[in-house]
């Protein structure tokens, strides 16, 4: 009898619905098939990073009936698998004749050529899909333990992960849910930063720490409320330890997945003032108890503490900085944020370049506001992990929203306003009710 023949299919298996079984079936009329199962960071590069991890899903696939095995597939594209595994077909749904998938075909296509084997294109399970299913599923929404841990997730999948400040819950649903298609993939944000200055800005307060814990939960809660992504808090000085022990325990329990806190004492002032305003730096010994004992009394292994440290902002330089991050490190924390508000970046470069050379996998945050010349690819190479956009949503509103109101007193009606604002049809249909 002659031997059965292996029949390759790539699958992100994190939504198992009859469309993936019916192609299992049709695969297994062929031979045994082998399934190329993307691992989290080769799906979260190009879509969204999976509900459930790399062996989870795996555990899930090989037990369906007409599996034969289940291997990574390391990368989007199907083709380094092809050749790794020669498979003698691959099989997949006729859909990706159009759209961003074509590409992939054409090349699918020359591989299997050169192997001597056979692409087999199935009709395309129509009604039902795993990018439809997942915006239902986004619809129900998820839990604090597993926001929590999302970070960390994403930092493991994903070189670089972009982060886009939210202060409402109307600005976190636009960063939960705004994409683009680009070349490479689905472009979206990974997470949300809630900023002292836009919360606080949005409160009418200045951003001096005077908009207490309680009050930042308020906000949190509107945007936890109606959104699924990681959230990393911006928690200012961190306050005095004995406070900072509760601010811990309360992000946690509320499943944000990361507090920032400035190496500051004294009456913080927005680091954007640079040194216009005085910027106390605290003793280092001090903040490094704040970190020691905030590691301490958190609950899960999840939650991360990120020490901002404030040297280049207060008028020190990348040595005095880097003196600071070791002891931080040694103090435990799980990540660090290096801050300026140099334009030329160069300040920034070299702390990174320096940092990374000692320690391979800290993560390095940056928030580019005023160096914000560079792209995320350029960041990386410097060896950078996190990037914060930490004003955007409100610092675009507030323009647009004082342009209606000036309009509407010059023209004393709303006519000439219309175009600067969303049409009413839109606005009455942004949430849909149930959701
Ligand atoms: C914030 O967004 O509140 C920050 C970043 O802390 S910065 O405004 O640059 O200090
Ligand atoms: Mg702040």
């Amino acid at each position: 009898m002659s031997k059965k023949k292996i029949i390759y299919l790539g699958l992100s298996g994190d939504i198992i619905h009859p469309g993936i079984v019916n192609i299992i079936n049709e695969g297994a009329k062929h031979g045994q098939v082998l399934v190329g199962l993307l691992t989290d960071s080769a799906f979260a590069l190009h879509k969204r990073i999976p509900y459930l991890d790399w062996e989870q899903r795996k555990s899930v696939i090989e037990n369906i009936k007409g599996v034969f095995q289940v291997v990574a597939q390391e990368e989007w594209s199907y083709v380094p698998n092809l050749f790794k595994y020669h498979p003698d077909a691959i099989i997949h749904g006729d859909d990706w004749k159009e759209g961003p998938l074509r590409k992939e075909r054409e090349a699918v296509f020359e591989a299997m050529e050169e192997l001597g084997g056979e692409v087999i294109e199935i009709t395309y399970t129509k009604g039902i899909n795993a990018t439809k299913l997942n915006k239902d599923m986004l619809s129900l929404g998820t839990t604090p333990n597993i926001r929590l841990g999302m970070l960390r997730r994403l930092l493991r999948a994903k070189p670089i992960l972009r982060i886009m400040e939210a202060h409402s819950a109307l600005s976190g649903l636009i960063v939960e849910n705004v994409e683009i298609n680009k070349k490479d993939g689905i472009h979206s944000f990974d997470g949300m930063w809630s900023s002292s200055l836009t919360d606080s800005t949005s409160k009418g307060k200045p951003d001096i720490e005077a908009v207490d814990l309680t009050t930042r939960l308020q906000t949190l809660t509107d945007i936890l409320e109606c959104t699924t992504k990681p959230i990393i808090f911006d928690g200012d000085t961190g306050g005095k330890l004995e406070h900072f022990v509760f601010t811990v325990r309360t992000l946690e329990r509320n499943g944000i997945s990361a507090v920032i806190i400035e190496d500051k004492t004294g009456l913080k002032k927005n680091s954007l003032f640079g040194t216009e305003v005085k910027q106390k730096l605290a003793p280092i010994s001090e903040f490094c108890k704040k970190i020691a004992t905030g590691k301490k009394v958190q609950v899960t292994d999840e939650f991360m503490i990120i020490a901002r440290l404030e040297a280049l902002i207060a008028g020190y330089t990348v040595d005095d900085a880097l003196i600071r991050a070791r002891a931080f490190v040694e103090a435990g924390v799980d990540g660090i944020m290096i801050h300026s508000k140099e334009k030329s970046g160069e300040d920034i470069k070299n702390f990174c370049r320096k940092f990374r050379k000692e320690f391979k996998y800290i993560p390095i945050v940056l928030v580019p506001t005023t160096y914000n010349q560079f792209r995320e690819k350029e960041f990386l190479e410097w060896g950078a992990n996190i990037i914060i956009y930490a004003n955007h949503m409100l610092r675009s509103s507030y323009p647009a929203m004082l342009n209606t109101a000036k309009t509407i007193l010059e023209k004393e009606r709303a006519l000439e306003a219309d175009k600067f604002c969303m049409p009413i049809k839109e606005i009455i249909e942004l949430i849909p009710v149930g959701k």
